[in-house]
């Protein structure tokens, strides 16, 4: 056994100390983070075993409502950040309106999150996992509803948690990123992976290419591209459908994730808010890059909370790459109109 382990908390609590003016609000908002995830990792887990697959509205052999693993994340992380008094405005991919903090448990933070991403793999045992950034108004004082729409230039925090062979969390409060695993015999969240880097260039593509014929010309050139030999040696496919799998392989082994615009969804599918700008905060604080093919994820201004966007992350010359395509594509289409 360690006897100087660092945990999560531990981590935060040293960080604070390097800004003199810290008042221990985001550490306190973390470890109600980090209860969270604790809680849905146990419960992913043991969800075969507990029923935890079934629908909404199912009951169990004791006659009590089944809660779907999806709905029980989502009501962590809203009970948790309510009560962790940090919080004025939940917004959440699983509820329709941005949710507004009691007033005695108002604090300055706006928290976006995806409680439980990769739904699709969630019943066949693929790893899944959940997504936060957390905001604040560059004034301190309590957005409101109406303020609650920001851009990435003001994410304080984010991370995810990854649900996979073993669970992770993954933060960055702005200074670099560092990733934690869940010891589960001390309930503990310690430092395994500190000040993580993404490689400068990667061999390893990643995107749903079922929707090849779906995707703009410029896409395709791409992807061929990363297939053809005599470009270069081939990269390999990779493609989870979890974005967190996917976004923390291309973090640990380089490489590019995309989620371009479609015919069936020509914003994108993934979310700004909660799922794009945390990734790309993580990503860029790993040194590599995060675009929506002409401008950074996090110079987007939001007009809506559940907007959509097409995302190419991940290492910076293969970000480049996909993006000089892009861009080579538009002036063709310009010049040719
Ligand atoms: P979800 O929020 O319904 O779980 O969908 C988001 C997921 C991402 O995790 C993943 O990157 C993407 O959807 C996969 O979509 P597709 O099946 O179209 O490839
Ligand atoms: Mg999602």
């Amino acid at each position: 056994m360690d006897s100087n382990t660092i945990t999560l908390t531990r981590f935060f609590l040293h960080e604070q100390q390097k800004f003199p003016e810290a008042t221990g609000e985001l550490t306190q908002l973390l470890a109600s983070i980090q209860t969270a995830v604790k809680v849905i990792s146990s419960a992913v887990r043991r969800a075969g075993i507990t029923k935890l697959f079934g629908t909404v509205g199912e009951q169990n052999v004791q006659g009590e409502e089944v809660k779907k693993l999806d709905v029980l994340a989502n009501e962590l992380f809203i009970n948790l950040l309510k009560s962790s008094y940090t919080v004025a405005l939940l917004i959440s991919e699983e509820n329709e309106t941005i949710m507004e903090v009691e007033t005695d448990k108002k604090g300055k933070y706006i928290v976006a999150f995806d409680p439980l991403d990769g739904s699709s793999n969630i019943d066949c045992l693929v790893s899944i996992g959940s997504i936060f950034a957390i905001y604040k108004k560059p004034d301190n004082t309590f957005p409101t509803i109406d303020e609650a729409l920001m851009s990435g230039k003001h994410v304080v925090a984010a991370g995810y948690a990854l649900y996979g062979s073993a669970t992770m969390l993954v933060i960055s409060s702005g200074s670099g990123v560092h990733g934690f695993m869940l010891d589960a015999t001390i309930g503990e969240f310690v430092l395994t992976d500190q000040n993580m880097t993404i490689p400068k260039r990667g061999k390893i593509y990643s995107i749903n290419e079922g929707y090849y014929h779906d995707w703009e010309d410029s896409i395709r050139e791409y992807v061929d591209t990363k297939k053809d030999p005599a470009k270069g040696k081939p990269y390999g496919a990779r493609y989870v459908g979890s974005m967190v799998s996917d976004v923390h392989r291309t973090i640990k082994y380089g490489g590019i994730f995309l989620y371009p615009a479609t015919k069936a969804a020509p914003k994108g599918k993934l979310r700004l808010l909660y799922e794009c700008v945390p990734m790309a905060f993580i990503v860029t604080q790993a040194g590599g890059l995060a675009s929506n093919g002409k401008i950074p994820i996090l110079d987007i201004v939001p007009t809506n909370h559940h907007q959509r966007t097409p995302i190419f992350l991940g290492s910076e010359e293969d970000v480049k790459e996909v993006q000089d395509i892009i861009a080579k594509h538009e002036k063709c289409s310009c010049v040719s109109k």
